[in-house]
């Protein structure tokens, strides 16, 4: 690589990672849609800025772009996904950056989204513009796992949040379980809800929690008002639940909150991608329900919560499943750790 084009690839990675801390803003409010940001440089300059803050709402290029103003002419536009080539609730971004008069669009990767696809890169290439695509993708597609995996293969990406002891028990014989981890760890539960299109749990969790599920955090960066609400499922199998504004319980009063009789989980996940458009899920719930999931491989991501306390051979444990054999286990690979307070998180992704 010469001295020039090195120079040019440290520079791309430094203005897309500007552009990736432009979408980072949209994180919690965009679903559907992903989260997508955009920078506007001349001549080594940020001229403009800007992301996409929720569906139905300009695109990222369209606030960077009226950010830059006249100074957009000339400029190389860095944007966190491929510029839509569609006219869906917005038009297309690729002509609003061809009338622009950018001279260069570099992308971090395409839009599998099949309305776009890379129309939107052949759409500025057409228009004489230098397309480069594969910077940071790795980082920006960290952002948007959800849609851009349904998008590719029509299921959604699953989380399953376990909070547990250090002897691996999510709560006592009784099912008293308030509280193993600390505040710190629920607060970081808040952030992965607030990611999710929809949280699954179970009959069970109902019955003995009575939870709300619902994103109530002030440390998101943007109000939680702004979230938009996860739809709740229950897994209710053995229809233990009637739902009625008169329930006992609280999620079962929510008139939105989908009961799914059936035991074919991957044909609720399909489901949910296609008729609720849910693209992040998040599975909170007790052993079993943890335990189907992972033993029919439905698990993108485990996220544990570790507690250093014990609570003893009697106490629950967290995934209901039953190995014959050391062949038959379930394997992880780490991907990240971090301290919490006083707990652990484990970021885990199955083998
Ligand atoms: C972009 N820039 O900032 C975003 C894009 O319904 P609409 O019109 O908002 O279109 C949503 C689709 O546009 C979405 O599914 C994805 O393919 C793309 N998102 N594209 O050029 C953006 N958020
Ligand atoms: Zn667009």
């Amino acid at each position: 690589m010469s001295n020039s084009n090195h120079t040019q690839a440290a520079q791309d990675r430094y203005f897309m990672m500007l552009a990736i801390e432009q979408a980072k803003q949209g994180l919690y409010t965009t679903r559907p849609n992903p989260a997508v940001g955009c920078v506007i440089v001349q001549a080594g300059m940020v001229v403009g800025q800007g992301f996409h803050p929720k569906a139905g709402q300009p695109h990222a290029e369209v606030f960077a772009l009226k950010d830059a103003g006249a100074q957009a002419v000339g400029a190389t536009a860095y944007v966190t996904l491929e510029p839509c080539s569609h006219t869906g609730r917005t038009p297309p971004c690729a002509l609003g950056l061809i009338e622009a008069g950018v001279q260069r669009v570099v992308i971090a990767g395409l839009d599998p989204n099949p309305q776009v696809a890379g129309r939107g890169v052949q759409l500025l290439e057409q228009a004489g513009i230098d397309v480069t695509v594969g910077v940071l993708t790795e980082q920006a597609e960290a952002l948007n796992r959800g849609f851009l995996k349904a998008m590719r293969t029509q299921m959604p990406y699953v989380r399953l949040k376990i909070a547990t002891s250090l002897d691996g028990r999510t709560a006592m014989a009784t099912g008293e379980s308030k509280w193993i981890t600390s505040v710190a760890a629920r607060e970081d539960v808040q952030k992965l809800r607030a990611l999710s299109g929809a949280i699954i749990t179970g009959s069970e969790t109902i019955v003995t929690d009575d939870p709300q599920l619902n994103v109530r955090s002030t440390q998101l960066g943007v109000p939680a008002e702004q979230v938009p609400t996860p739809k709740v499922v229950v897994l209710d199998r053995r229809q233990r639940l009637a739902h009625n504004a008169q329930s006992e319980y609280q999620l079962c009063r929510r008139a939105d909150t989908l009961y799914w009789r059936k035991d074919d989980l991957a044909e609720l996940l399909r489901h949910l991608v296609s008729e609720h458009q849910c693209y992040d899920v998040l599975v909170e719930a007790g052993a079993s329900v943890a335990g189907s999931f992972l033993c029919q491989q439905l698990v993108d991501e485990l996220i544990v919560y570790q507690a250093p306390c014990l609570l003893g051979a009697a106490a629950q444990p967290m995934v209901n499943f039953h190995p014959l054999s050391l062949s038959e286990q379930l394997r992880f690979k780490v991907s990240s750790h971090e301290q919490l307070g006083p707990d652990l998180k484990l970021t885990l992704y199955p083998l």
